[in-house]
């Protein structure tokens, strides 16, 4: 008998993301299913990142072109796979990095990798007629995440003179997803109006994530627009919403000193003015404080509030569990930012969000700030209900699709479901 999970055909296209740069789209069609995938594209990158393979020829898309990367999904892996279960994603992985043979996947790109791996578990789960966190997660129960939302956006995603990249807003004291979201897109809305009364019509510019970038210079000017739009909606910061960061500090820190709010700090005043920020306003989680070799300030700045706040490793981990357990061995954050497409397979962010639970770090699954349409972290994030998702403000379409995904998860799932709120720190991936 035939099997309905075989691989029986791979596509491959360039297609576009949303600041408009090239992307790769992956199709795997089974016997009797179909998946496909696009692949997003960060601008703050982390130098130890896999490998986005890009065409480097001027005549087209500014050399930003991934046409090699696509005809090395057509030619070198399209017929190895083909023929292959779908369900057997750790099989296929494995085999993927073996063609490429780099560890770093620099050779056929990870933006080809990741295309086909990830639309291989889509195209698996639509063999086996199932949403795809319940094909990934096969759990009883699932916890829906808490949307970090990025309102303010700065450093490498807005032009404006925000040294920190992103002010985000986490609403913890709700009850339900939905209850969570509405919030959020309430404060988003009202921080608009804020914005515009304040900075006139350039208050309403919108960076890179969807968030706004009015010409701020201050990280406080930021986070007062926060509070005021949060207190505007009748809600308390830091009972009903709590403040985030990703300060994306690789972005503003060049030898040794960090240059942010009209200072070059060092790496001590920097943590310095963490603590102080964190004693004025009710942050809750704060992103690559520090650049990404900087295990060292990582481990203090844990040290000294990472009980009360969550420490997050985004380029100073990049999705590696190399990199990743040598922060566990010395303490380095208290979460970990998993982006598939810095590992560049599903198997590899899996594995790095499973390290991650094994040793009491949280994990966030996240979009980039390149993104598309392609709604699957939505349903990672529900399958290893790891607690929290970062997708941007709830504006924009690639990231409302990823919004509008969970939302349908949330109401499909109904009992099923449980929403993370203010416990988003207990729920490890296990
Ligand atoms: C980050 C991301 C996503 P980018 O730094 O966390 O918000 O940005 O995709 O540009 O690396
Ligand atoms: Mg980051």
């Amino acid at each position: 008998m035939s099997n309905p999970y075989e691989i029986s055909e791979i596509r491959a296209m360039e297609i576009l993301d949303s600041r408009g740069n090239p992307t790769v789209q992956a199709e795997v069609l089974t016997k009797e299913g179909y998946g496909r995938a696009m692949v997003p594209s960060g601008v703050s990158t982390g130098r130890c990142e896999a490998v986005e393979l890009r065409d480097g020829d001027s005549n087209r898309y500014h050399g930003k072109g991934v046409k090699k990367a696509v005809e090395n999904i057509l030619s070198i892996l399209a017929p190895s796979l083909i023929g292959m279960d779908s369900r057997q994603q750790r099989v296929i992985d494995e085999k993927l990095r073996k063609l490429d043979g780099t560890p770093n996947k620099e050779r056929l790109g990870a933006n080809a990798l990741l295309g086909v791996s990830l639309a291989v578990a889509k195209a698996a789960s639509d063999t086996a007629i199932q949403h795809l966190f319940e094909y990934l997660g096969n759990r009883d129960k699932y916890i829906l995440p808490v949307p970090m939302m990025n309102i303010i956006n700065g450093g490498a995603h807005a032009g404006n003179q925000l040294a920190i990249q992103e002010f985000l807003i986490m609403p913890i004291g709700f009850n339900g997803f939905s209850k969570a979201l509405r919030a959020g897109v309430d404060v988003y809305q009202t921080l608009g109006k804020v914005l515009l009364q304040k900075y006139g019509i350039v208050g309403k510019n919108l960076g890179d994530e969807g968030g706004f970038a009015p010409p701020m210079l201050e990280t406080r000017e930021a986070l007062d627009a926060i509070i005021a739009a949060i207190e505007e909606e009748g809600y308390k910061p830091g009972k009903e919403i709590g403040l985030a960061l990703d300060a994306a500090a690789n972005e503003f820190h060049s030898k040794g000193k960090y240059s942010i709010d009209g200072h070059d700090l060092s790496s001590g005043d920097l943590h310095e003015y963490y603590q102080k920020l964190c004693t004025e306003y009710p942050l809750i989680s704060i992103e690559d404080p520090f650049e990404e070799n900087a295990f060292e300030d990582f481990v203090d700045l844990t040290r000294a509030i990472g009980k009360s706040v969550q420490i997050v490793g985004d380029d100073i981990f990049v999705s590696n569990t190399e990199r990743l357990q040598k922060g566990i061995d010395m303490g380095a954050a208290n979460a970990l930012l998993l982006k598939v497409n810095q590992i560049g397979t599903l198997t590899e962010a899996i594995e790095a969000a499973n390290l991650a639970g094994a040793n009491d770090y949280t994990v966030i699954v996240s979009h980039r700030s390149g993104e598309t349409e392609n709604t699957f972290i939505a349903d990672l994030s529900v399958a290893l209900s790891c607690g929290q998702i970062k997708t941007g403000a709830p504006a924009r379409g690639e990231r409302t699709a990823k919004y509008n995904r969970l939302i349908k998860i949330n109401n499909d799932l109904g009992r099923r479901g449980q929403y993370a709120g203010a416990k988003f720190r207990q729920y490890l991936v296990l």
